[in-house]
C-alpha cells in the first residue's frame, strides 16, 4: 500500500490504506491493529511517520487507542440526517443494522403540572413512562425516556414497547405522528446512562429532547434521549437564506 516514489506523502498513503482496509472489512471494528514498529518494518518507513498516520486516525474517528493495550479500530458512527421524522427501528433498519430493545422500566405515572403542560393532558392524568436501552446489532447506542398520555397510546404494554412504539401506534393504533421537534445539546454520560450505554461515566454524548404531534396537533411523546457521541453524529442539510 505504500509507493516510496508517489508526491503523496508517506503518512498520508499508510492512512488511506488503513481507511481502505477498514471499509474493505480486512480491519474489524474492535480488532486491534498492528504495532506502530510491525507497521514501519512491513513497509520499511520510520516509526515517527507510522505515528503520525496512525495519530490523524485516531483524531478523525478511524481508531481508538487504549492505554497499556494498543490502538483499536473504531465503530463507526451512524449518520443520522435531521430532516425526517423516523423512528429508531426505521434508522437503523434503512442501513442494514438490526434494532433491539431493552426495556428498563415500564410504569404508569400520574402527570406533574409540567408534563400536562407540556403533553396536553389534565394534571394527574395517567402516563406512561418508559426507559429504554435501543441497540444496533447488540451495541448500545441510545437510552431513552419517553411519556406518552395513556389515553393516546392505548394498549401500549412493555412487550410492544421491545418492538417499535411508531410501528403500534400508526399501524394497530391508527394514529399519524405528523410533526417532530428535537433540540440537541452536548453532555456527559451520567453514572446510571454510562451503564447503560456501557461506557465510562463522563463519556460524551448528545442529550436530544424530542416532542412529537399527532396530525390532530394533540402532542403525543416526550423524549429524552442520550446518545453515545462516539456511535452517531447528525448531520443537516442547508439552505443559504
Ligand atoms: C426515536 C425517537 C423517539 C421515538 C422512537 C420510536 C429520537 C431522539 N427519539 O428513538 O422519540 O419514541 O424513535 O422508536 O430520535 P420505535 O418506533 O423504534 O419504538
Amino acid at each position: 500500500m505504500i509507493q516510496k516514489n508517489s508526491p503523496l506523502p508517506i503518512y498520508y498513503q499508510l492512512e488511506e490504506g488503513i481507511k481502505e482496509a477498514i471499509q474493505q472489512q480486512e480491519l474489524i471494528p474492535g480488532e486491534m491493529i498492528p504495532s506502530e514498529r510491525e507497521y514501519a518494518e512491513k513497509y520499511g518507513i520510520s516509526r515517527m511517520t507510522v505515528r503520525q498516520a496512525l495519530s490523524n486516525l485516531v483524531n478523525d474517528g478511524y481508531l481508538y487507542r487504549q492505554r497499556g493495550k494498543g490502538t483499536f479500530v473504531a465503530h463507526q458512527k451512524i449518520e443520522q440526517p435531521l430532516q425526517g421524522l423516523t423512528s429508531f427501528s426505521e434508522d437503523m433498519r434503512s442501513r442494514g443494522l438490526e434494532p433491539s430493545t431493552r426495556v428498563i422500566s415500564f410504569t404508569e405515572v400520574e402527570a406533574s403540572h409540567d408534563l400536562a403542560a407540556k403533553l396536553e393532558v389534565e394534571a394527574g392524568a395517567l402516563l406512561f413512562e418508559l426507559k429504554r436501552v435501543r441497540l444496533a446489532d447488540q451495541l448500545p447506542m441510545a437510552y431513552e425516556m419517553l411519556y406518552i398520555s395513556k389515553e393516546l397510546a392505548q394498549g401500549l404494554t412493555k412487550e410492544i414497547a421491545v418492538n417499535s412504539i411508531y410501528d403500534y401506534v400508526e399501524n394497530k393504533l391508527g394514529l399519524k405522528i405528523q410533526h417532530g421537534r428535537q433540540v440537541l445539546e452536548a453532555s456527559i454520560a451520567r453514572k446510571t446512562e454510562a451503564e447503560m450505554l456501557e461506557v465510562a461515566e463522563g463519556a460524551p454524548v448528545l442529550l436530544i429532547e424530542r416532542r412529537t404531534t399527532l396530525d390532530t396537533n394533540k402532542p403525543f411523546e416526550l423524549v429524552r434521549s442520550v446518545y453515545r457521541a462516539d456511535r452517531y453524529k447528525f448531520t443537516i442539510d442547508m439552505e443559504r437564506l
